[in-house]
């Protein structure tokens, strides 16, 4: 199934294909000028996707409301319908990430939805930080770190029927997800909750197929406001040591304090092999969830740019996986993935053009100056061009937001899905 039609795409195309080519070309002779070649830029960031999360087509919200948008998707299908669209016009998310049980399906039935759009089954990810209809334990205070045993083997197993799921699905990797912690000084045995949290995640990972991955994520609060069972990455990486070497550290960008050098933290993850990958979102003030690069666009570059180094170091155990993981709370969530998806590829775009041999020297001479203005220029290089012409070589949209204006969609889908209640509050 095709979202958008593809007559609407061509003729949006053909509109901006001129322009494009010029600029692509003035781009490709001032890289030339800097000894790099435009098309091989171009071939990797082509090559680059990054999963969207299945929660995030849907419209977010805060503690205070959900403003629900139109035609939000009522289930599961309509939101692999609404990946597709993402993916056709970009062609940057060629995977869905699932949260189980909020995505529970037929196995089958997902596959063939997933088809239809051309696209796959990234990480799984589990749910043990709300009651569901069938739990019979809370989770009120606490899951895999829980003080009875019965509510963690209820979390343990919830994990292991989403490795069931995923496994028929093909996805490789789970993501375990928690809210375990504490609201008050005194309340929780930091040592004992946390060996809890450790011996179910144990329990896990022994049900881990040999080909998939375990990952964990930091954050350093919410839901729990005083502590976090896996508050930093300290405590991230002794989980994946402890477990072995399937597990590895996830990271969040929204889910550090103000000011923290994530992009080191990451190279810290790299260098001992336990780098898992990311939860791409960007934030002024805590876990705002915000729209990647909407805030920081440099910290994402320098993220990038560890990673860059890393991809060129053909380091074993480098394999980070890309996610987004964001709240839309004022803004058409398709509008915002496909920005956000773009901004990412940006980043790779604008790593990938430092000139590191530079960069190696500036660092060995302790040019402070000229090492920083080396990042600097491949910071400032405009590299629209390059992924929007990637886009057209994959029939995607030059201009894939304006071109889903273009084809009404959300009028399209707002007539076929009726409107919800905005009851719930949209955390995610
Ligand atoms: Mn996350």
């Amino acid at each position: 199934m095709t979202a958008i039609k593809t007559d609407l795409l061509s003729s949006a195309n053909a509109k901006r294909q001129q322009d494009l080519q010029t600029d692509y070309d003035s781009l490709g002779e001032r890289l030339d000028r800097r000894g790099i070649s435009i098309d091989t830029i171009k071939a990797k960031v082509s090559a680059y996707g990054v999963a969207v999360p299945s929660w995030g087509v849907g419209t977010g919200g805060t503690r205070f409301a959900r403003f629900p948008g139109e035609g939000e998707p009522r289930d599961i299908f309509d939101k692999l319908d609404d990946c597709g669209v993402i993916h056709q016009l970009t062609g940057a998310t060629p995977s869905v990430s699932l949260h189980i049980p909020w995505d529970n399906a037929d196995a089958n039935d997902l596959l063939t939805k997933a088809n239809e759009h051309g696209i796959t089954f990234d990480a799984m990810n589990s749910n043990t930080f709300q009651n569901q209809i069938d739990t019979k334990h809370s989770y009120k205070y606490g899951s895999l770190s829980h003080t009875e045993v019965a509510v963690r083997e209820q979390a343990i197993a919830h994990n292991i029927d989403c490795i069931e799921l995923g496994a028929k699905l093909g996805s490789k990797a789970l993501t375990i997800w928690v809210g375990d912690g504490s609201n008050f000084p005194g309340q929780t045995n930091f040592t004992q909750q946390f060996q809890r949290y450790l011996d179910s995640v144990k329990s896990i990972y022994t049900a881990l197929p040999d080909d998939w991955r375990l990952f964990t994520e930091h954050k350093m609060f919410e839901p729990a406001f005083y502590s976090s069972v896996v508050q930093d990455w300290g405590t991230n990486y002794l989980i994946a040591k402890e477990m072995g070497p399937k597990a590895y550290c996830l990271v969040d960008l929204g889910h550090h304090a103000p000011n923290v050098n994530i992009e080191m933290i990451v190279a810290r993850l790299i260098q001992f092999g336990k780098l898992g990958g990311f939860h791409f979102n960007d934030s002024k003030y805590g876990d705002d969830d915000l729209d990647t690069a909407s805030i920081d666009p440099y910290r994402l570059f320098l993220v990038f740019n560890e990673l860059v180094d890393a991809e060129l170091q053909q380091l074993s155990h480098f394999n980070p996986a890309h996610m987004l993981d964001q709240s839309h709370n004022v803004t058409d969530p398709i509008e915002s993935l496909m920005s956000s998806a773009m901004e990412v590829q940006r980043a790779y775009a604008q790593a990938l053009i430092v000139d590191r041999a530079a960069l190696a020297e500036y660092q060995q001479n302790n040019d402070a100056l000229l090492a920083s203005q080396t990042l600097k220029q491949a910071f400032r290089t405009d590299v629209d061009a390059i992924l929007a012409m990637a886009r057209l070589d994959k029939n995607c949209a030059i201009d894939p937001i304006a071109t889903y204006r273009e084809s009404g969609y959300r009028q399209i889908v707002a007539k076929e899905r009726p409107a919800v209640a905005a009851g719930s509050s949209g955390i995610v």
